[in-house]
């Protein structure tokens, strides 16, 4: 039987990459020089995307693949897949939530406690020898602090589950209150900042995100306060950022998503009070384990014409 043909965005790991090679046809454009004339030559047969969520699928690569039936996501975010396109042309589109949702709450809070506690300021205090000559400066606490998570879906409850643990005050700002949760609802974003001591992004990306934290935003945080994305950069008015990290409008971020990766600004380059991470949050060996095996079993059910595990639509 002959395999279904799927063209592959970006690199997976080589263990998602066996996988799928033993039972597709593994087209891989990002390794095409001239991708327009690869699309031509191979694009008539591709049945399946498969993509990474900070790379997409835009609805001029899906018009070039006339036989598409579904774009399945490694990753949980889709803002970067016309899904309107998918949904007018009748394509399935899945992703992978849950099985990353921990691991981006941990780099949550780790980028909070790297920022807040100048982790990485610290290590290299030890390992370029100024310890041997003076003890290091002070940093800021992190339990008991205020704490706002923008944003209270799968990913920001689970980052307020770690920060109740570390005794801090939870309030969030979301489009509507969860009855099921405990924590403080505040439905305006500046008033959110006013109150929090951390202002943590955990959104979903696209346009009704776009920008949320403004300039007013992060002066209502204020001169104590640190913001952590892990989120999309999009959430951010990453200019407004810049310039608050840069003239103390705020003390530091905690920032996995930029705006243009991986070529990010380099003004965040020389910022001492900011902590970078690669777009990195879910990047363990066992919850990309988990991820490429969601996007196997997804392409592995459309198939076999069972219903798909995580549908978008
Ligand atoms: C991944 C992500 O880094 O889940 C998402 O939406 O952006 C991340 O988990 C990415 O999809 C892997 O390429």
């Amino acid at each position: 039987m002959t395999k279904p043909e799927i063209l592959l965005m970006g690199p997976y790991p080589a263990w998602d990459l066996d996988g799928l090679e033993n039972t597709y046809t593994v087209h891989r454009l990002w390794e095409a020089a001239d991708r327009a004339a690869f699309l031509k030559d191979v694009g008539a047969n591709v049945r399946a995307i498969a993509t990474r969520g900070e790379i997409g699928a835009s609805a001029e690569l899906m018009t070039a693949l006339p036989r598409l039936e579904i774009v399945a996501c490694y990753g949980v975010g889709t803002d970067a897949i016309d899904l309107s396109h998918a949904r007018a042309n009748g394509i399935r589109v899945t992703n992978t939530p849950n099985v990353l949702t921990a691991d981006v709450a941990d780099i949550g809070v780790g980028l909070l406690l790297a920022v807040a506690r100048q982790i990485p300021q610290a290590d290299a205090y030890v390992r370029d020898g100024r310890w041997r000559n003076a003890n290091m400066h002070l940093v800021t606490r992190v339990h008991g602090k205020n704490v706002g998570i923008v944003g209270m879906g799968r990913i920001g409850v689970e980052v307020a589950k770690r920060l109740t643990a570390f005794d801090c005050p939870i309030a969030y700002c979301d489009v509507a209150q969860r009855s099921d949760l405990p924590y403080t609802f505040v439905p305006d974003l500046v008033v959110l900042a006013e109150q929090s001591e951390f202002l943590i992004v955990t959104l979903a990306g696209g346009a009704s995100t776009q920008k949320i934290i403004t300039a007013d935003i992060l002066q209502a945080l204020g001169r104590d306060g640190i913001l952590i994305n892990v989120s999309r950069g999009s959430t951010v008015d990453e200019a407004a950022l810049l310039d608050a990290l840069e003239r103390n409008v705020i003390k530091g971020a905690g920032l996995d998503v930029f705006w243009n990766e991986p070529a990010i600004d380099e003004r965040f380059l020389t910022l001492e009070n900011v902590v970078l991470q690669p777009h990195h949050a879910s990047g363990t060996v066992e919850t990309r384990q988990a991820m490429g095996q969601l996007v196997r079993d997804n392409l592995a059910a459309h198939f076999a014409r069972q219903p798909l595990l995580t549908p978008v639509i």
